[in-house]
């Protein structure tokens, strides 16, 4: 009980063989991570337990709050996917009877007795994504669902694991429709590239992102014409033209890493159609900070009407980006040493205040160290991202929180990237505080 032996394929084993027998006579509730690994998962495992028929329902959740954990029907079983190794105390002090598990993250305690657990932390640390071990999972429930493989690929290109695939994941690439290929990363590979460009934000292009005439510059200086009238896909391109648009791309932002613009394009078949993978996951992505997480999960699912759905909230989402990042090169910013903050108030939606950030620290125009900090108003709120240029120098997430325990609000993130929430007549203090915050530890450092 609770107990963790041998390999991880040994552990899927055992996990998949308990829960077959106690889903024969339980009501499974499965609750999944909001972002596309988390989402892929639960695509493969909804999928997955209809054709078994057993009888489920689907949660999807940004996070696993302990009042979420506490509220949880005891008749049911739980299933997380791509979450919860981080909760594990919370579920041993809940009055849950019987809990499993399918995750790749970091595990906070001790396997309590209450918890079956699929994680490769405890077995190896083999790199791969929830989706990845949901799908072997479910092959053991199921050998018959070798087409969902193409979903535990989608989760590993999201969760950004696709630069060093490990054993297991070698395996699934060779089980479903999947194609693999090398190229520009600049997506999707799929679609003329004028149109490709003019959206591209990884990397973000100077004079080309959201500029159609920067575009169509790009593309003649590459040699690239339009064919009756259409451009070229990525996948279309020979080597010469791809390394000739990679100089123009390099020139425009020379930060852009060759080894980040060049890797494996994944292509895989949805709605019988060949798309590329990098694609879904921020049509996925986008989906859930619109709030639309099961729009998100029945377009994995293939549900016939989910798919326009998601693409009109997908193009929303990318004509807010283009315009915000427009707002933002013209905005006035608060500028002092090593660090700039662009307060976009209601200018720019804040489901990508964040991305922008991101964007901005990629862009040449700033220093390795820099910190940008974007704010956008939303409700009676104001959401602030801070990213630091080259993943190098301060602790953001340390700079914000100590601003958030003076103001009152919320934070999250990491070190290089962090972010938080305040009320907006905290407005003032708040950039104060923070210019304040900024200067102090740069004197520091
Ligand atoms: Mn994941």
């Amino acid at each position: 009980m609770g107990e963790v032996i041998g390999s991880l394929e040994v552990q899927i084993d055992s996990v998949a063989s308990q829960f077959l027998e106690e889903s024969k006579t339980k009501e499974v509730l499965v609750i999944s991570h909001f972002d596309t690994d988390g989402i892929s998962s639960a695509a493969i495992m909804g999928k997955t337990l209809k054709k078994l028929d057993i009888i489920f329902s689907l949660k999807i959740v940004k996070s696993l709050k302990p009042e979420l954990i506490a509220n949880l029907p005891e008749n049911k079983i739980i299933l997380f996917l791509d979450l919860a190794s981080g909760s594990l105390s919370h579920i041993q002090n809940s009055n849950l009877k019987k809990v499993f598990i399918i995750d790749h993250h970091e595990i906070d305690t001790i396997v309590p007795s209450n918890v079956r657990i699929v994680n490769p932390q405890l077995n190896g640390k083999e790199k791969i994504s929830s989706s990845g071990l949901v799908y072997l999972f479910c092959k053991k429930l199921s050998p018959e669902i070798k087409n969902f493989a193409k979903l535990a690929i989608l989760g590993m290109v999201g969760d950004q694991m696709e630069k060093e695939i490990d054993k297991l994941n070698h395996e699934i690439l060779d089980h479903g429709e999947i194609k693999k290929k090398r190229g520009l990363l600049i997506y999707p590979a799929t679609r003329p590239l004028n149109r490709t460009l003019e959206y591209a934000s990884h990397p973000y292009i100077p004079g080309v992102t959201g500029d159609q005439k920067g575009v169509i510059e790009l593309l003649r200086e590459a040699g690239l014409a339009p064919k009756t009238g259409k451009y070229k896909s990525v996948l279309e391109l020979d080597s010469e033209e791809m390394e000739r648009l990679v100089t123009g791309i390099m020139l425009r932002n020379p930060k852009a890493r060759y080894s980040e613009i060049i890797g494996d394009v994944f292509l895989i078949k949805m709605y019988n159609k060949l798309e590329d993978a990098r694609e879904l996951s921020a049509m996925v992505n986008a989906c859930s900070r619109f709030g639309e997480s099961n729009t998100a999960l029945q377009l994995l699912m293939e549900v016939p009407k989910a798919k326009k759905k998601a693409e009109s909230i997908y193009i929303k989402h990318k004509q807010n980006l283009i315009s915000g990042l427009d707002f933002v090169s013209k905005a006035e910013k608060i500028k002092g040493r090593g660090y700039i903050i662009i307060n976009t108030k209601d200018n720019v939606k804040d489901t990508i205040v964040g991305t922008i950030a991101s964007i901005l620290s990629y862009s040449p125009e700033y220093t390795e160290g820099t910190i940008i900090t974007t704010m956008a108003y939303y409700e009676d709120k104001i959401k602030v991202s801070s990213r630091s240029v080259g993943k190098n120098g301060r602790n953001v997430r340390e700079i914000l929180s100590n601003i958030i325990n003076q103001v009152g609000g919320e934070v999250g993130g990491h070190e290089f990237a962090a972010g938080c929430i305040l009320k907006q007549d905290k407005e003032e203090e708040f950039i104060q505080l923070l210019k304040k915050n900024l200067e102090i530890e740069m004197i520091k450092v």
